[in-house]
């Protein structure tokens, strides 16, 4: 037979690329192209996309699995592990509360479906209790984006591609993506002689290399920086005094913390001229358009929410918000968070550290506190989806202390993780190309992947491991759903009749705590009765219906023809029909104001909290400098680099090259250490060691050394056992974070260095 290509998507950044799979008799992955049709990369993809048959290929997880006494694993059936797992979470539940169950990551870069079907799990549980990647690096921007446009679950897009200038603070494009068609943009932006680029980063990073402006800046000393940009503006009048009367409250209030910002000597502390900081400032303030980028290297360093406010300010002054070619608010089909309210207000803090959650999410820092404790309510069950945590959360060995004193640890993966192996049972899941499979993370359009390949014999995908424990927690049972399953056939036949939208809305009242379970319920009822097996996509219909209903005029401006409900279907039929994705909203500029939540539909600028941390900004600038002084390096502990994907690849031979992970070093640092590229160093941390090959490199200033994440996995493959590079999380620690939000400061870990033999 002739090698077949479909349609699907990279899992691998959270850009959701659209990839061509061209796949061979035998289900292997002969070629990956990029996908003309997807509405955003249209046919853009980076090289780590061209691999994917690393991930496809790896050694799987082939049956569920239960830990024995000894440590060693055996297998057994999904009856016995779904039917065990539930009696565990019931009897946890009933007897010390549903809050000492938590649930940990819920979909990784590409794998979202799943993760709807978790919240049901939750619900069952009756646990608030999600920690996910997210609160390890958005979740301070959250904060702010509550109170500054009045609900956590606001978000934005900053369109570098339409911006005459363009600040990325933090971030490096060309190797991360974070944008569409990055590499493409960054280029075209940096040789256009009208438009500026400006890079904020401690490394002289590819993308600074292309930039008009550098600013080096020092590691975790951007709130130096961008208050000093912020107080040349205002200091100098250069603010949008029209914008901010129309769009904004509070200005008044933070006029003054700026006026009194010293701007050279934060513009020193930060490692920057005041010349650059002014330059900044004015070419803002002159400029068109503005568009801020910013990622990591604010989220997780020093001053992280404060950092994220400081950001925002930035375009908010200058009155770079809401217009084509600035940042501007944004809808989602399917907003992946809620909002949390502040604990003053009475929102749901952790049982233990009293953590509050932001966007109905909580930290992973803060997670072996939480269970490694002997309070009545710590965490004493856990399950873990499509993440690894003893890998890629702060402070492995905490982590892994805290993990052995569960009483339940359930891991949902498709290979034998790090975290896989200290759980007491394991999952097995089809891969992301053996089940229908979405991603939310894209605001204008959004892609229902239908399976690639079959999926490997004994795994199930995670919408059906949901639903098989929800059934055996006795929560819900077939015979209850007979009547609405008969409705979906029913329905199918005709969806403009609304029949299984009534049986579902009248279901629902009529059984209490039903309303918890709408995607299982789904799935089961109307999941049935769609064609090609697209069971799981079920719970996208009532999505689709919402979204309709809350966008129809922009929906209709787009050329979708349908109105009321069968607008929804009108939508959930595309979804269905296309497998390269469909187009939904752009919510610029003219709707933009529609989406801030605050009732006066303005930007409220003062946030009370943040402009005390940033009063006291030179107390901290002290309290770093001490902590400098014990360990003489800044190590950037997770950079982005051609072949590093977090932890999805397993399989080292995936990297064409880094294929240790080296740790880059300045040649002055490597002449004290009397090291070349290819020695070995030791890396001590406060909390940890690690060997890691160093890479001799200018790339980096004197002082600061850098590695990526995602290395040191066991893998088991084909041949022998191997584990290649070192874990950066082996040296970080879980109390080294920002103090609200808890994201951890991977950016600035202190270290000492040493040459091994
Ligand atoms: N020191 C340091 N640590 C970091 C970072 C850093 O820069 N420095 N970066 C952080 C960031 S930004 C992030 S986002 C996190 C990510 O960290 P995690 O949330 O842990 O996510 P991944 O590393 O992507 O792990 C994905 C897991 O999902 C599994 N998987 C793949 N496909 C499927 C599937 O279809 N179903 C299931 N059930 N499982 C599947 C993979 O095998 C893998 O174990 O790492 C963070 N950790
Ligand atoms: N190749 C590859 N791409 C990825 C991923 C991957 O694993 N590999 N992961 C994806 C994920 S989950 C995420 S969250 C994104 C993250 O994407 P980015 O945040 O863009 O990636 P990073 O390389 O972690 O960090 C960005 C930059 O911050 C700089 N930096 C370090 N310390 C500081 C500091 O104190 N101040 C400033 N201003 N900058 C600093 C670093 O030098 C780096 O250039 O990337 C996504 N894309
Ligand atoms: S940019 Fe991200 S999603 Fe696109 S191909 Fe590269 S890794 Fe995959
Ligand atoms: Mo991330």
């Amino acid at each position: 037979m002739a090698n077949q290509t479909h349609s699907s998507a990279c899992i691998l950044c959270s850009l959701n690329c659209g990839i061509k799979i061209e796949v061979d008799d035998h289900g292997k992955f002969v070629k990956i192209t990029g996908d003309k049709d997807h509405p955003n990369s249209q046919g853009y993809i980076c090289q780590k996309a061209t691999r994917l048959n690393y991930y496809q290929d790896q050694k799987r997880l082939t049956a569920p699995l239960r830990r024995r006494d000894d440590g060693s694993f055996e297998e057994i059936s999904w009856e016995v592990a779904i039917q065990e797992i539930a009696d565990k979470l019931v009897h946890t539940r009933d007897t010390y509360g549903g809050e000492t169950i938590a649930y940990a990551g819920g979909g990784g870069q590409g794998n979202h479906l799943g993760g709807l079907y978790a919240s049901a799990l939750r619900a069952a549980c009756r646990t608030p209790y999600f920690y996910s990647a997210l609160a390890q690096e958005k979740t301070g921007n959250f904060w702010v984006h509550g109170k500054l446009f009045g609900r956590q679950n606001t978000n934005y897009e900053e369109p570098v591609q339409d911006a005459q200038y363009v600040l990325v603070i933090g971030a490096n494009p060309l190797q991360s993506h974070g944008i569409h068609k990055a590499r493409k943009v960054i280029n075209e932006l940096a040789r256009d002689p009208n438009r500026t680029l400006v890079v904020i980063d401690p490394r002289k990073t590819e993308t600074a290399k292309k930039a008009d402006l550098f600013l080096q800046v020092k590691p975790g000393h951007d709130a130096w920086l961008m208050s000093a940009i912020l107080g040349a503006i205002i200091q100098e009048g250069l603010e949008d005094r029209d914008f901010i009367a129309r769009h904004t409250t509070g200005f008044e209030e933070i006029k003054p913390h700026f006026l009194d910002i010293p701007v050279g000597e934060y513009a020193a502390i930060a490692g920057v001229s005041e010349e650059q900081v002014r330059t900044v400032a004015r070419g803002m303030a002159a400029a068109e358009t503005v568009a801020v980028r910013s990622d990591l290297g604010i989220e997780q360093s020093y001053n992280s929410t404060l950092n994220a406010y400081l950001a925002r300010l930035l375009f908010l002054v200058t009155g770079n918000f809401g217009k084509h070619g600035t940042n501007h608010l944004v809808s989602y089909f399917f907003p992946l968070l809620g909002h949390s309210k502040d604990p003053e207000a009475g929102g749901v803090v952790t049982q233990v550290t009293k953590t509050r959650g932001i966007g109905k999410l909580f930290p992973p820092n803060i997670l072996p506190q939480e269970i490694d404790s002997d309070h009545p309510k710590r965490i004493r069950a856990l399950v873990v989806e499509s993440a690894n945590p003893l890998s890629s959360y702060a402070d492995i060995p905490a982590q892994e202390k805290a993990y052995a004193k569960l009483d339940l640890m359930v891991v949902i993966d498709v290979a034998m993780t790090e975290t896989a192996r200290a759980a007491h049972y394991v999952l097995p899941a089809a891969s992301q190309f053996e089940k229908f499979e979405a991603a939310f993370f894209s605001n204008n359009s959004v892609h229902l992947r239908p399976p690639v390949v079959k999926a490997l014999a004994n795994t199930l995908s995670e919408p059906e491991i949901h639903t098989r424990i929800l059934k055996a927690m006795g929560e819900i049972s077939q015979d209850s759903l007979n009547e609405l399953a008969t409705a979906a056939v029913q329905d199918r036949q005709d969806p403009s009749k609304g029949i299984f939208q009534m049986a579902f809305m009248q279901a629902v009242s009529q059984n209490p705590g039903w309303n918890r379970y709408g995607p299982v319920l789904l799935k089961e009822t109307l999941g049935k009765a769609l064609p090609n097996g697209a069971e799981a996509a079920a719970v996208l219909w009532f999505t689709a219906h919402r979204y309709a209903q809350k966008y129809q005029k922009e929906l209709n401006e787009v050329g979708f023809e349908k109105t009321g409900p069968a607008l929804g279907e009108e939508i959930f039929h595309k979804l269905l029909t296309n497998p390269s994705g469909i187009k939904l909203v752009d919510h610029a500029p003219q709707n933009h104001w529609e989406l801030i939540r605050h009732p006066d539909k303005k930007v409220h600028l003062s946030i009370p909290e943040l402009l005390q941390w940033l009063d006291d900004l030179p107390q901290t600038a002290k309290e770093i400098a001490l902590l400098e002084a014990q360990y003489p390096y800044n190590l950037i502990a997770g950079e982005r680099r051609t072949y590093n994907a977090n932890t999805i690849l397993r399989n080292p031979e995936w990297r064409k090259v880094d294929k240790e992970g080296a740790m880059k070093v300045n040649p002055e640092d490597a002449a004290i250490l009397g090291i070349e590229s290819g020695d070995t160093l030791l890396c001590s941390s406060a909390s940890g060691k690690i060997h890691i090959i160093a890479k001799v490199s200018d790339e980096v200033p004197a002082g600061i050394v850098s590695m990526p994440h995602g290395y040191g996995l066991h893998y088991d493959g084909a041949a022998d056992y191997k584990t290649v590079g070192a874990a950066a999380n082996q040296l970080t620690a879980v109390d080294y974070c920002d103090p609200l939000a808890k994201t951890p400061y991977h950016k600035n870990v202190r270290v000492r260095l040493e040459k091994v033999a």
